[in-house]
Parts: C-alpha cells; structure tokens; sequence
C-alpha cells in the first residue's frame, strides 16, 4: 500500500479529500522535494500541483501523484473540486497560516467545498511518520555517518584560544564536504560557562583549560536528519565536571537500555530523570528527555513526563539528559535510537566515555 492509499483509508468519514501543503509531507508523499506546491488527495487520485519552476523535475520524479502544472492556481483548485464533487477538505492545520488559510477560503467560496479546520489530518499523517520504514531508517542512519564523521573531525580542531565558531564553522564545512545537503540545525558548539545554557549560540568566545565543549550537531542527508550530542573535556577539569559528566551518562545509558515496544516514551523520560534528580539535580535539567527525528529534526515520539506516545518498533528517538548549571557548566549526552522487536538499536555509535583533550 502507498502512503497515499493509507492517508486516504484513514479519511474520517465526513471527509472526501485533503490538500498537503508543508514541504516536508509533499516530500513524504510524492518523494519529490520542492519549496512551494501542494497535494490534493482525493479518494480516488492524488494530484501535486506545482508552478513552472518545478513542472519539469515533478514529472520526472513525483510518485503516487499526477502532477499539474499550474498557470492559474485558483482556477487549478477549482476545476479540481468541481471534476471530483469534492465537499469538505482536510487541511494541514498545523502547518498552515491564518493568512494561506484565508486565501483557501477564498479560492473555494464561489465552491461546494468547505474547510475542515481540524487536527484530522495531522494526526493522520503524524501516526504514520512515527513509524519508520526500512529505507527511512536507513536514510537516518546515513546522516548519522555525516555527522559522526564531522565529529572525529573535529577533534583534531577543539585546542586552548580555538573559537567556538570557527569551530561550527568547520564542521559545517565538513559535513556539506561529506554529501550532506545541510546542517540539521543551527549547531550548537559551545565552551565554559555558556555550556550550562541547553541551547547557546557558538560566539568568538575561545576554548579554555579545564573547559567543557558542549557540541550537539546533526546532518541533513536526502530529506532526513540526524542529531547527537557529545561533551568532551579540555584538560585541568575538576572532579565535579568529571561526576556530574557521569551521572549524565549513567542517565544515558540507562535510559536506553528501558527501551522496547510497549511501554511508554515517558518512562523512559523517567529514568533518566529520576537518576539527574536522585543524584541531587533536581532543577538542572529541565527538557524533554528526547525527541522524534525524521523528515524534521524534532517530531514524534516525545519522551517527556508529559508524553502520551507508546513506544513501537521502528520509532526514532533521541536519548538526551543533560544537568545544567548556571554560571558554571553543563553537560548533555545525545543518542538516536531506532525501537526494535525487543529493545532499541543505537544508532550514534561514538563512544560516550570522557574524552579529554
Ligand atoms: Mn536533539
């Protein structure tokens, strides 16, 4: 079955089609990449419609769709609603703006067809992104290499008065070098006291004895990303840096190896958490345990103490205590795994032990 055909088999009743309009679900159901167009699904064909800069490329390589290119989109849409009798269409409606869905609005006012202005299709859609598929997984994994490789790399560059910049900068560089299509996120390399801020900004602030550098990275490879964080040590740390770096890990590891099918993505928030907290934490580790990765860098399953997701095989996720404190330091240890038969596969094969420079 395509996706297409799934989506549609998961209509709700009152619905009779569904109009795709982020780039990241018209990748996931045409596996064609572009930055503007939409999918109208229809219950008995898909249509991706797009203007002239992609008409060639989406006749070539768009799959489950007819493509249209379109001179007059109003009209395309209208022509479209009128040869199906469509009533009632589900949009996108955590993607969409007010203003696109104003516009829509207006498109089919002189229509049959209403706008169905619920989270049906999102939800539709987001089950089916939870669960990766063999060549999803394997294009994960392939990001992974990209950003693994970018961090031994790396630390050949992490030496006293190196810039925390210039040191993104790099591994950017190194990554695009590699095949990657892009970084996953802005990266996040980062020394001394700014560690203890979960999401600081590389500045021109320079690597110092007894330092840690603080580097969550990922690649973008083909559509999909990757993530992991790592925190290595520059010598003349403490002791404290040391026992607070393996209570994270210890978080880490732990964490992980709850892992299977079955149980719920906020227990193994709960591991982790209890160990951070347990050790006397409480208040220095305030996100999600982890996140789903995939065609966006943060989507489903969360592992939070809020999270409702049950976990099941061939979810990714991230695994990434950390403990931050202020004005001093922090310390995160990131891992993506994929949720197997029986327990979880890691995916960031980098050692986790202290590596000190
Ligand atoms: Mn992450």
């Amino acid at each position: 079955m395509t996706r297409i055909e799934t989506l549609i088999k998961n209509f709700p009743a009152n619905a009779d089609a569904a109009l795709i309009t982020s780039g990241e679900n018209r990748f996931y159901f045409s596996d064609f990449r572009s930055s503007a167009g939409v999918i109208l699904v229809t219950r008995d064909i898909a249509y991706l419609i797009v203007d002239f800069r992609y008409g060639e490329a989406a006749q070539i390589s768009a799959k489950n769709c007819k493509v249209i290119v379109y001179d007059n989109f109003s009209e395309t849409i209208c022509n479209l609603v009128k040869k199906h009798n469509l009533h009632n269409v589900l949009i996108e409606r955590d993607n969409m703006t007010i203003s696109e869905l104003k516009t829509y609005e207006n498109i089919l006012k002189n229509t049959a067809c209403n706008i169905i202005v619920n989270s049906a299709l999102d939800n539709i859609i987001k089950d089916m992104r939870i669960i990766k598929s063999e060549q999803e997984i394997e294009k994960i994994k392939a990001s992974q290499e990209i950003t693994e490789k970018a961090f031994y790399h790396i630390l050949d560059y992490i030496k006293v008065g190196v810039k925390e910049r210039d040191l993104a900068l790099e591994i950017e560089y190194f990554m695009k070098k590699c095949g990657a299509e892009n970084v996953a996120f802005d990266l996040i390399v980062i020394s001394g006291k700014k560690t203890s801020l979960p999401h600081g900004v590389p500045s021109n602030d320079e690597i110092k004895n007894g330092d840690f550098v603080l580097m969550d990275t990922g690649a973008l490879l083909d559509g999909y990303h990757s993530d992991m964080t790592r925190t290595v040590a520059i010598n003349g740390v403490s002791q404290e840096q040391i026992d607070i770096y393996n209570i994270v890990l210890k978080a880490n590891t732990e964490a992980i190896k709850s892992i299977r099918p079955g149980i719920y993505a906020k227990d193994v928030d709960k591991i982790a958490r209890d160990i951070i907290y347990n050790a006397g934490y409480e208040g220095c580790f305030g996100h999600s345990t982890g996140h789903g990765v995939g065609l966006q860098i943060h989507e489903y399953p969360v592992a939070s103490p809020k999270s409702k997701n049950i976990l099941e095989k061939n979810m990714i996720f991230t695994v990434e205590p950390g403990i931050y404190l202020p004005n001093k330091f922090g310390v995160r240890i990131e891992d993506m795994v994929a949720v197997t038969e029986n327990g979880a596969e890691i995916l960031t094969s980098v050692s986790k032990e202290l590596i000190i420079i």
